[in-house]
């Protein structure tokens, strides 16, 4: 593959900052090496900036709507071009960066006729609409704005939705109520931990891949750090017990290798401030790196039956 790293320093979809710092992490710890060391190539197009925009004020229950904004247009537009060249790889970022990855990827997906498919490996379902986000935080937004299932107001109209059938989300431990209930009305594929701890991670996964593999689909893949354990991943702002473990997030990656489907993938929430000596960006880019062909030993290609 030809891989376009995209930096994408989005710290406004949540108070606490640090995110900004993300880019620069995954750089540090090592991102293109690891993708070079597997036979890609690898072009790091350096960080995208906010478009222009009104500074934002104090009122209002939402925070930093502008730059948030501002974000999702200059970051579509990148992503709809990197689309053109190759598999963009985004570090983020808070996952309000998702905002306009997914629509300018999916934006893409339309021009070449094929439909757009989005893994959501997370704690948090982030299905919230302006209304009826509890924090005002937008990276508790995304999936609702690129499903088009509310109205997002002064924010760039979205031509090109995701269906919510083409969303399968995995790890989810962290739903609040009104996102449940909002959730329940739609056809998103969603797997708890409960269900990953009863029935392993690899089944809804594979479930999901013969879909996308079915529609000739493209997959964009979005990564939250607190879909890991904190155990394992401790830099990220909104940590929440009982994630995944190192290897089940590492055969998430191996699986999404072997499918050959993923076509987009963004690195979000990592919070460098928080970490502790860069063990949670060397995580991350060592699951890029599985999703990107590293593995131990070849598997056998036929099946055994
Ligand atoms: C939380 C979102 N449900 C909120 N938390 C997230 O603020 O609405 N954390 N996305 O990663
Ligand atoms: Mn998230
Ligand atoms: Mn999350
Ligand atoms: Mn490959």
């Amino acid at each position: 593959h030809h891989c376009i790293l995209v930096g994408a320093p989005v710290d406004s979809g949540k108070r606490r900052a640090g995110c900004l710092m993300g880019p620069d992490a995954y750089r540090t710890a090592g991102l293109a090496a690891a993708l070079e060391s597997l036979g890609h190539t690898v072009e790091d197009i350096g960080n995208v900036a906010p478009a222009a925009h009104r500074p934002d004020d104090e009122t209002g229950k939402l925070y930093q709507p502008n730059l948030t904004r501002a974000w999702t247009e200059s970051l579509s537009e990148a992503a709809e071009a990197a689309m053109a060249q190759g598999l963009p790889i985004f570090m983020g970022g808070d996952h309000a960066l998702a905002l306009g990855t997914v629509r300018g990827v999916a934006n893409h997906a339309a021009t070449v006729n094929r439909p757009q498919f989005v893994l959501w490996l997370d704690a948090h379902s982030d299905y919230h609409s302006l209304d009826s986000t509890d924090s005002g935080n937008l990276h508790g937004t995304p999936v609702r704005y690129f499903t088009k299932t509310a109205t997002f107001d002064s924010f760039p109209p979205v031509p090109n939705p995701v269906p919510p059938e083409n969303v399968c989300m995995i790890g989810l431990r962290s739903v609040d109520t009104a996102e449940r209930a909002a959730m329940e009305k739609v056809g998103i594929r969603r797997h708890d931990m409960r269900e990953i701890d009863e029935n392993g991670i690899a089944r809804p996964l594979t479930t999901f891949l013969e879909h996308v593999a079915a529609q000739n689909g493209m997959l964009h893949v979005s990564l939250d750090v607190d879909f890991l354990d904190p155990s394992v991943a401790p830099a990220v702002g909104t940590t929440v017990p009982g994630g995944a473990t190192v290897r089940e997030a590492h055969l998430v990656c191996e699986i999404l290798h072997d499918s050959g489907l993923m076509t987009s993938m963004d690195l979000v929430e990592l919070n460098p401030f928080l970490d502790d000596r860069g063990r949670t960006a060397h995580l991350m880019v060592d699951l890029c790196a599985s999703s990107m062909g590293r593995r131990v030993f070849d598997r056998p290609t036929r099946s055994y039956n």
